[in-house]
């Protein structure tokens, strides 16, 4: 087992819960007696329900990547549409999405907000991207990016996820990042107040990759990844492994495991 040392902290959680998936399964088939080992997994279970992280996204993309993280059997999807504030940065969407989540799940959640930033499109679409991906969809944002600046060929861009974590209990929350005008809108329109935000703590975890526009290839992935090139290959060529291991997500994700195995 000392080989998995050596792997960064994340895939040693993922290596260590299955270790122990495999010991407790053992010390149940034992006629007992022994100590049983500590439970690591990132929500070890309380009899009878056992915690579950909500990974809460629509997006199947997106959990593929998560799974190939943190699925130690418990992390499951939670396919809720929270509501996106409009923003221009990602963190009081996810933020506000991940108090909206706690409230209708009961349980721990994780959210994940991401988008594509072109430095040519002065950051656009940036939070918007999933609107734009449905609407302008992900070719003609290629080629509006490739067109947008001829000095800078293929265009500058960045990837950013935003992952939000609210559990109800209180930790060293960030500092809040929803600010006045978003609460007061959004208690106008009856989704949050005050004392909420207040009492559901966030803890945010953010990962950015950069990379550059070009025209699309490969098919795996999904979103943006065919026109996103890193390093000389675009995220659609590679498997979800080989991205998660640059990607804006997979950095978030390391972030967040650090972190939790803290806690
Ligand atoms: P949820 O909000 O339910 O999670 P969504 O797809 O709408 O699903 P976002 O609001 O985060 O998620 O949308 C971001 C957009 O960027 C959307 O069009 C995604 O397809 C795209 N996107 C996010 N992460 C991506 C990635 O790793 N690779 C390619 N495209 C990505």
């Amino acid at each position: 087992m000392e080989d998995f040392r050596s792997l960064p902290v994340i895939n040693l959680l993922f290596a260590d819960a299955q270790i122990v998936v495999a010991r407790r399964s053992r010390a149940r088939r034992s006629s007992g007696g022994e100590a049983q080992p500590r439970d690591r997994r990132l929500f070890p279970p309380t009899d009878p329900t056992p915690a579950m992280l909500r990974y809460v996204t629509t997006n199947a993309g997106k959990v593929r990547e998560a799974r190939d993280y943190l699925d130690d059997g418990s992390v499951s999807q939670l396919d809720f549409d929270y509501t996106e504030i409009q923003a221009p940065e990602l963190e009081p969407i996810a933020a506000r999405g991940a108090r909206e989540a706690y409230r209708h799940a009961g349980e721990p959640v994780l959210v994940d907000d991401a988008g594509l930033f072109i430095d040519a499109l002065d950051d656009f679409p940036g939070p918007y991207s999933s609107y734009v991906e449905g609407t302008l969809g992900v070719e003609r944002v290629g080629r509006l990016a490739r067109d947008a600046d001829e000095a800078d060929r293929p265009a500058r861009a960045a990837f950013r996820c935003v992952l939000a974590y609210c559990d109800g209990d209180s930790f060293d929350a960030s500092p809040d990042p929803i600010d006045r005008g978003d609460r007061a809108a959004a208690a106008a329109a009856g989704h949050e107040d005050d004392a909420d935000a207040a009492t559901l703590p966030v803890k945010l975890f953010e990962g950015v990759v950069r990379g550059r526009i070009v025209e699309p290839r490969g098919d795996g992935g999904f979103g943006y990844d065919p026109i996103f090139e890193h390093e000389g290959t675009t995220f659609a060529e590679m498997t979800a492994a080989e991205k998660n291991a640059v990607s804006h997500r997979g950095r978030a994700l390391a972030k967040f495991a650090e972190w939790y195995a803290t806690r």
